[in-house]
């Protein structure tokens, strides 16, 4: 039997537990992670500082073994899905602080792209700053985007890339609401690893964001922008 198995999260301190966490995240271990988690919240921690702390602490490690070939998919995979186990329990937490509704968004990762990680989280947050969430899911053709506006009462449309190659898909995206005319209709807000605001300005989204808590500020700030406009007539 190795150390490993006789660890007891419970008996961590806070900052041993995180580590233990992260090494847990990275071997796919998703009921530890969901432990850790559980743990971490009857220490009175704060969701969104389980949230990023172990859990995108985490990927971090995982996202760097992976890109200097360490790690391969399968692995990436378990460790995604321990990640999922984890922010299932945060989910109703950082959805529940009773904020005023904000707005409606529209999420999706873009074609060809199945990274969805990041949009699920950016999505939680939202919900948790009483935005509403409409999740279209990952590999987002234009058409799936266009006909989630056409639903109606959408205020923003957020788009997730985490590949090189599938980035300049939003471009595709923002240009076909351009040439039908409803794109001042949307604020457009783009977020994923390998993007940057230069990117974001290129593309001519509204902004770009390198994380949920700035998504979040970002939407309230175009949300209040647009009442301001409203209220001015
Ligand atoms: C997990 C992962 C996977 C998992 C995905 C599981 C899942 N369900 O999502 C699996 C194993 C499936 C996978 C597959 C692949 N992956 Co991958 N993956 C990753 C990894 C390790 C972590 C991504 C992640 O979840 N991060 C954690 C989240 C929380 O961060 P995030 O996504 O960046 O999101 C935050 C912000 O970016 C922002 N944000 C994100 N989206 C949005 C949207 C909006 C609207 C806003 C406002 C903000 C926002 O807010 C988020 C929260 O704070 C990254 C490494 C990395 N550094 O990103 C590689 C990475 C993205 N993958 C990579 C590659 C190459 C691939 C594959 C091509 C590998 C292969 N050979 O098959 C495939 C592609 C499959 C496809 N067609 O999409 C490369 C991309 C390189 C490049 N330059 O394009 C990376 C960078 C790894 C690397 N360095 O090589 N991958």
């Amino acid at each position: 039997m190795s150390d490993e198995e006789d660890i007891i999260l419970s008996e961590l301190p806070d900052d041993e537990l995180v580590l233990q966490m992260h090494d847990d995240l990275y071997d796919g271990l998703k009921e530890e992670i969901e432990e850790g988690v559980n743990i971490l919240l009857g220490r009175d921690w704060a969701p969104y500082d389980v949230l990023t702390t172990a859990l995108v602490g985490g990927m971090t490690v995982v996202g760097k073994d992976f890109r200097d070939g360490i790690l391969f998919v399968p692995e990436v995979l378990l460790a995604a899905n321990a990640m999922k186990g984890g922010m299932a329990i945060l989910k109703p937490l950082l959805a529940a602080t009773g904020a005023p509704r904000m707005g409606t968004m529209v999420i999706g990762t873009v074609k060809g792209d199945i990274h969805d990680i990041g949009k699920n989280l950016v999505g939680m947050m939202m919900e948790g700053a009483g935005f509403e969430v409409r999740d279209i899911g990952i590999n987002n053709a234009v058409e799936s985007y266009l006909e989630a506006l056409d639903a109606g009462d959408v205020d923003i449309l957020g788009m997730s890339a985490l590949l090189t190659t599938t980035m300049p898909y939003m471009k595709v995206v923002i240009d076909t609401l351009v040439e039908k005319g409803i794109r001042d209709d949307y604020t457009v807000l783009v977020g994923g690893a390998p993007l940057n605001e230069e990117f974001g300005k290129a593309i001519g989204a509204d902004a770009y964001c390198r994380d949920a808590a700035v998504a979040v500020e970002t939407a309230k700030e175009f949300m209040a922008r647009k009442h301001n406009a409203l209220a001015a007539g």
